[in-house]
């Protein structure tokens, strides 16, 4: 073992170890999936060592968080974020906290782990529900069993996104195949190939969007029709993994043949083959049964603001919590769908260098975004520019969400970039970032017509 991977298991006992050592823990966790599985993987643990606690999660880590749980236990445990906040955390608690983390670092201490202080990269080999399922079977062999939530906290954050898991993370996958809790193979990658009927597995793919077929529900019927795949067996609907290999083949051929005739580059079709990975201990044909379904499902529960639903799923429970999952993962699916019917009736409004809509209230801010992406299968836009829309905020003021494609970013495009100077230009109060292909930012109301003016410019000029 090479020395740094030492230190870094080393770093997992003395965890463990103060874990061990201490009782009435308050666990702080995170609320997209790979934050609820991680803080669900630590609860099991403690649970398991019989220990009390208490735990909630939020969407960011803010100082009043911090401030709001002192004094709700003894020992304050951070998972998935924290990493960025231990000065003051070591203010607040002294050395009573623990932080298990893969997001970038700013100074150390005791019982802080994160796979950036070992050489590890935290972006791709690790996620914090790996991180914890190290720290759990360090406390006890018995939470092998766990491994199944690692990997959905992994598929949670993207990290299979390269067509298979790496690193660490295909570590922790071996395991999970040996004792039977996690199978892999090659396959479409897709999401939805086991929870969704066909036509909707293709309707809402958004990663990739498929051309002419995403948000277009009559296309994709018709593109099932035309290649004779068969859609129901026994009147019900059929997935893509009830179909036998032959009409899966058949199917995939299909598929790809159609992104071809949509000049769909060759690395784009790669990338929709590779490892899918099947929750063995799961009842068949249940969201929960493909990791990456189950992560969504857990980011839908954090989306409408009830990540502990999310978490007590992850913590076992098929009944109650399971159900309410359900019915939020029904609720985000009418919403995108909605939200798509929406934008199709009012049409999208174009300037010269970006499309736009307005979607007011009648669109969640929190899935704004998702169906402005979607919008470049669905024939409404076409691919040659970016598209930003705009949903009401909860404090009355505007979020704008950006899409563009990889294209477009090969042409020089930074939508991070642009709606940071944008918003800079806009004033203090404006703030605004994120990646080159999707970002986003709030602007007051009133601003809206400056703001649609000074992006057309900056747009522009990221071109050049
Ligand atoms: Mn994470």
């Amino acid at each position: 073992m090479e020395k740094k991977e030492k230190e870094f298991f080393n770093k997992i006992k003395t965890i463990a170890e103060e874990i061990k050592k201490n009782d009435n823990f308050v666990v702080l966790h995170h609320y997209d999936a790979d934050g609820v599985s991680s803080g669900a993987i630590i609860c099991k643990a403690l649970e398991r060592e019989n220990k009390k606690f208490k735990v909630k999660w939020v969407k960011q880590l803010y100082s009043e968080d911090i401030k709001e749980i002192k004094g709700l236990g003894k020992k304050y445990l951070f998972v998935d974020f924290g990493s960025n906040y231990l000065k003051e955390l070591k203010k607040e608690f002294g050395k009573n906290f623990i932080v298990i983390d893969h997001h970038q670092a700013s100074g150390n201490s005791e019982f802080h782990l994160n796979p950036l202080n070992f050489g590890i990269d935290g972006g791709k080999e690790i996620s914090a529900a790996g991180l914890a399922f190290l720290v759990a079977k360090e406390l006890n062999e018995k939470n092998s069993d766990l491994s199944a939530l690692a990997v959905i906290g992994a598929c949670g954050d993207m990290q299979d996104s390269g067509g298979q898991l790496t690193g660490l993370n295909a570590r922790i996958l071996k395991e999970a195949e040996k004792e039977k809790i996690v199978s892999v193979k090659n396959d479409l990658r897709l999401y939805g190939r086991i929870g969704r009927p066909l036509a909707q597995f293709l309707v809402y793919s958004n990663s990739p969007v498929l051309p002419e077929l995403t948000a277009n529900e009559e296309a994709c019927v018709q593109f099932l029709k035309n290649n004779h795949i068969p859609v129901k067996r026994n009147e019900q609907w059929l997935s893509y993994d009830d179909l036998g290999p032959d009409y899966k083949k058949k199917f995939v051929s299909a598929l790809i043949l159609h992104m071809q005739n949509h000049n769909v580059p060759e690395w784009k079709l790669q990338s929709m083959i590779g490892e899918v990975y099947t929750l063995e201990k799961e009842e068949r044909k249940t969201p929960l049964r493909d990791a990456k379904e189950f992560a969504t499902l857990l980011n839908a529960c954090g989306r409408y603001g009830e990540a502990d639903v999310g978490r007590n799923v992850c913590m076992g429970d098929r009944e109650k919590w399971y159900q309410k999952a359900l019915g939020l993962l029904q609720e985000h699916r009418i919403n995108l769908r909605s939200g798509i019917d929406f934008v199709m009736q009012r049409g999208v409004e174009e300037k010269e260098n970006f499309y736009f809509f307005d979607a007011e209230d009648k669109i969640k801010e929190s899935i704004v975004g998702i169906i402005a992406g979607m919008l470049y299968g669905s024939g409404a836009i076409q691919d040659n520019k970016p598209i930003i829309a705009f949903a009401r905020n909860e404090d009355g003021g505007i979020k704008v969400s950006a899409r563009g494609t990889q294209d477009l970013i090969r042409k020089g495009l930074n939508l991070g970039g642009v709606l940071k100077k944008v918003c800079l230009e806009l004033g203090e109060k404006s703030e605004g970032g994120g990646h080159k292909i999707a970002a986003g930012c709030r602007i007051d109301l009133e601003e809206k017509e400056i703001f649609l003016q000074k992006l057309d410019k900056k747009i522009k000029q990221s071109y050049t």
